[in-house]
């Protein structure tokens, strides 16, 4: 089927044949169901939903097409390339069960389509121009195969879990943070204030929300001074090493690197991002922080924007693999149990991830392929958004030890103060890592567990009061 070689008038014929109709994305070699895909391929699983009377197999190739070397004519360069090497091949499309109309296509890219180390060269191949190609209704990335060959392409987070809990010298239990709430408005002083008192109250980081840059009611500058200061008193105070992730996003990389800069010389172990800075902007923080000993902190602000939908957009999933390549430490990956989006079993597969050094397939919880991460550091997942003491009991058993609990209304909301919100937090952590080394089942008995040690902790008894009935059931 290749085309190199082709004289002018095998080509020309081929143009009138595509223009009729006659030959299409699947006989131009963007299908090959007898294809095996290589160790080293790039594997992408597309959910599509071809438009009516689009055959699957037609619309499956037109994604392979138009994600690799194809456009909507066949073109006379194609004599210059090794062009069948260079296109994408779908090798399987198969129904997605109980849902009429929607397909799963499985494509295989060449290794050498992509440049090492960029995931923007790779985003513009795999979600550059299809997910609003004609003919499909649309289009959804469920999940990538990275091969070991290009994974040893990026150099993967600047520090990882196993570093991180050395430098914070914390071990056998989840970290402990909290979002700096109101979101903004707050002066430069009274946010160190907030930061102080859930520091001291017992969290291991405070953190600033994706939207506190440098506004006029706050110089980044101001906060960042405030909040430094706040980190080196709790520190003394409590004889913990403590942490607040500083948020560098701007407007420019140069700012960027300036306020990480500052960051560093203010004694910061933490800085932090937001995934709208885009993905090369991603990279090159990861690389400042790998050459600076900084662990950075990656808020996943805006992806609901296109992982929400289920049968258009992109997975978080793919989104976490290509974070864990680019470099972040940590990255938002949901709660199950809080107030957004996400049910138990998908977010443990965006939480493995990140997490193990090898993924099994798991059809329950998204994993479709087997995935090998060429022993890349591990990101550490966040939890947040909505949650609070009384499901520590939750959090625990679905997530283990390697994720940060982020509580930001349920810390800075606690009926009896900041400090007490942070000391509830932390008496429930504890209590219920006890409970699960001794072999309690958080699952049944952890709201016992919550109960009995509220009884001797007056800010988690009054958490529990508030928010004990706010809870969220699953399997
Ligand atoms: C949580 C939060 C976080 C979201 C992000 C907020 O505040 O600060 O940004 O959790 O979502 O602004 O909503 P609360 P995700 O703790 O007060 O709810 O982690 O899913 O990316
Ligand atoms: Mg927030």
């Amino acid at each position: 089927m290749t085309a190199a070689g082709e004289s002018k008038t095998e080509i020309t014929d081929k143009k009138k044949r595509y223009a009729a109709g006659v030959l299409k994305y699947a006989q131009m070699g963007y299908w090959d169901g007898d294809y095996q895909p290589k160790d080293t391929d790039l594997l992408a699983l597309f959910r599509i939903t071809p438009q009516p009377g689009v055959d699957p197999i037609e619309a499956a190739a037109a994604v392979a097409g138009e994600s690799s070397t194809a456009t909507w004519t066949v073109v006379w360069t194609d004599r210059l390339t090794a062009c069948n090497q260079y296109r994408a091949k779908a090798y399987k499309v198969e129904p997605v069960p109980g849902q009429p109309g929607q397909y799963f296509c499985y494509v295989a890219y060449d290794v050498i389509l992509f440049e090492e180390g960029s995931i923007a060269n790779l985003t513009a191949s795999i979600i550059g121009n299809v997910f609003s190609f004609k003919p499909l209704l649309a289009a959804r990335l469920e999940d990538m195969r990275l091969p070991i060959a290009y994974c040893k392409t990026f150099k993967g987070p600047p520090t990882g879990i196993v570093v991180e809990r050395e430098r914070l010298d914390k071990f056998g239990r989840p970290l402990l943070g909290a979002t700096t709430k109101p979101k903004l408005g707050l002066s430069g002083k009274n946010y160190g204030r907030v930061v102080y008192e859930g520091l001291v109250g017992g969290l291991d980081f405070m953190k600033d929300d994706e939207n506190i840059n440098s506004q006029p009611f706050m110089h980044w500058r101001d906060r960042f001074l405030y909040v430094m200061e706040a980190v080196n008193k709790a520190q003394a105070r409590t004889g913990e090493v403590k942490g607040h992730y500083l948020n560098i996003t701007a407007g420019t990389m140069e700012e960027m690197y300036r306020r990480a800069q500052f960051a560093k010389e203010l004694g910061s172990v933490i800085v932090m991002i937001d995934l709208i800075i885009g993905y090369t902007a991603i990279q090159s923080i990861s690389e400042w922080c790998r050459q600076n000993d900084m662990i950075l902190h990656l808020h996943r602000a805006g992806h609901g924007t296109y992982t929400r939908q289920k049968n258009h957009g992109i997975s978080f999933r793919v989104i976490a693999k290509w974070m864990r390549l680019a470099g972040v430490d940590h990255i938002h990956a949901g709660t199950a149990v809080g107030k957004l989006e996400g049910d138990p079993m998908t977010v443990q597969g965006f939480y493995n991830v990140c997490r193990e050094t090898h993924n099994e397939v798991d059809l329950q919880r998204g994993l479709f392929f087997e995935q090998d991460w060429a022993d890349i550091k591990k990101v550490m997942p966040v939890a947040s958004g909505g949650i609070h003491a009384g499901q520590m009991h939750q959090l625990l058993d679905l997530f283990g030890d390697d994720v940060v609990l982020q509580f930001g209304g349920g810390t800075i909301g606690h009926p009896m103060g900041i400090q007490a919100g942070a000391t509830a937090n932390r008496v429930a952590l504890e209590a219920m890592v006890k409970a699960r080394n001794e072999g309690v089942d958080l699952k049944t008995e952890g709201p016992e567990v919550l109960r009995k040690a509220a009884k001797w902790c007056k800010p988690l008894e009054a958490a529990l009061d508030v928010w004990g009935n706010i809870t969220f059931n699953y399997t």
